[in-house]
């Protein structure tokens, strides 16, 4: 097996157009007229960063590792300065070996990844996409509708499923998400199933109830896999700002999360919230969302993520 790779470097740029233009036209402010580094460059280059939905304090971190750097450069222009920033933008962000997520999920049948996230983040949406890749790379994929609490749920699931052509199980509205997740995985057992995607309820009463409603599925799941779930993803609308570094912290007090999603990184100019939730998570970020379309969910790569966002050929000197 070979994971079909989907990323597709034109279809990233225009997802991030609208935040790579307000970006690079401030940071060409920065530039304009200045041969050489000083103070009032780098005050404007910490502003650019800000425009970009980055707190001021990770700014601030971003910019003295990038002075740090630069000690190491004899040449000091601002095409150097900008090289430097990248890199350290790159290096804030961790990534996953694929080989053994490859590796994992073969030697791991049925590979069960939960999906979590409040409400309107996207993880619907995204399973479907996540169906789609999967699929394209030949595995067979179940979905299992756990969100029992809305009655569209299950119907904009089904949806996703029939678009990726993937099997779905579901029960009635108001079942027990942990009784969905049980038989979901039994009959991925039982059909051989490579993969089984699971849909959760964002929106619970309290933190105690999503907290317990999980813990259940959890250990619903470990009784037919001890490992399972083997993955626990958490979708953060890209929008979101300070609220998805808050969500983040929630989730991660509550569960083991080993993967962040981000969506909606189309149409916002804040999509250097990305840097700022790599920074805080200590967690991959593994996709992201660049639209509403089923190929709209590609392969986080932060080399080409940070290219699209400051493109070169943007900037100006
Ligand atoms: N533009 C855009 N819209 C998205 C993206 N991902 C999800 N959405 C939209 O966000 C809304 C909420 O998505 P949904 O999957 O229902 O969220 P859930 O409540 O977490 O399951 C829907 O209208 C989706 O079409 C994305 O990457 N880009
Ligand atoms: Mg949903």
């Amino acid at each position: 097996m070979s994971l079909f790779k989907n990323f597709n470097f034109n279809r990233l740029k225009e997802g991030l157009k609208k935040s790579s233009d307000k970006l690079v036209g401030k940071i060409n402010e920065a530039l304009t007229g200045r041969a050489v580094i000083d103070e009032t460059f780098f005050e404007n280059l910490e502003e650019s960063l800000v425009t970009a939905d980055i707190s001021y304090e990770t700014v601030t971190q971003i910019l003295d590792e990038t002075r740090k750097q630069l000690k190491n450069e004899s040449d000091r222009t601002p095409a150097i300065v900008l090289k430097v920033l990248k890199t350290v933008l790159i290096n804030n962000l961790i990534t996953i070996d694929p080989a053994r997520f490859e590796q994992r999920i073969t030697v791991n049948k049925p590979y069960v990844i939960l999906i979590v996230g409040v409400n309107g983040a996207g993880k619907t949406t995204t399973i479907g996409k996540l169906a789609n890749n999967f699929r394209n790379s030949g595995l067979n994929v179940l979905i299992g509708a756990a969100d029992t609490f809305r009655a569209a749920a299950n119907e904009q699931l089904e949806v996703w499923a029939n678009r990726s052509g993937v099997r779905i199980f579901q029960k009635s509205m108001g079942s027990d998400p942990s009784s969905v997740v049980y038989e979901t995985i039994r009959e991925a057992i039982e059909t051989k199933t490579d993969i089984v995607l699971v849909d959760t309820a964002g929106r619970l009463h309290t933190k105690l109830n999503l907290m317990e409603e999980l813990e259940k599925i959890r250990r619903v799941a470990g009784k037919l896999i001890p490992d399972a779930p083997h993955e626990t993803f958490l979708v953060l609308d890209g929008n979101a700002g300070q609220n998805a570094i808050k969500q983040m912290e929630e989730f991660q007090k509550i569960c083991d999360i080993t993967g962040i999603i981000v969506t909606k990184l189309d149409g916002t100019a804040k999509g250097g919230s990305i840097f700022q939730i790599g920074r805080n998570s200590g967690t991959p970020i593994r996709y992201i969302g660049v639209g509403e379309g089923i190929d709209d969910l590609q392969d986080f790569d932060p080399v080409q993520f940070v290219e699209a966002i400051i493109s070169s050929e943007k900037i100006i000197n």
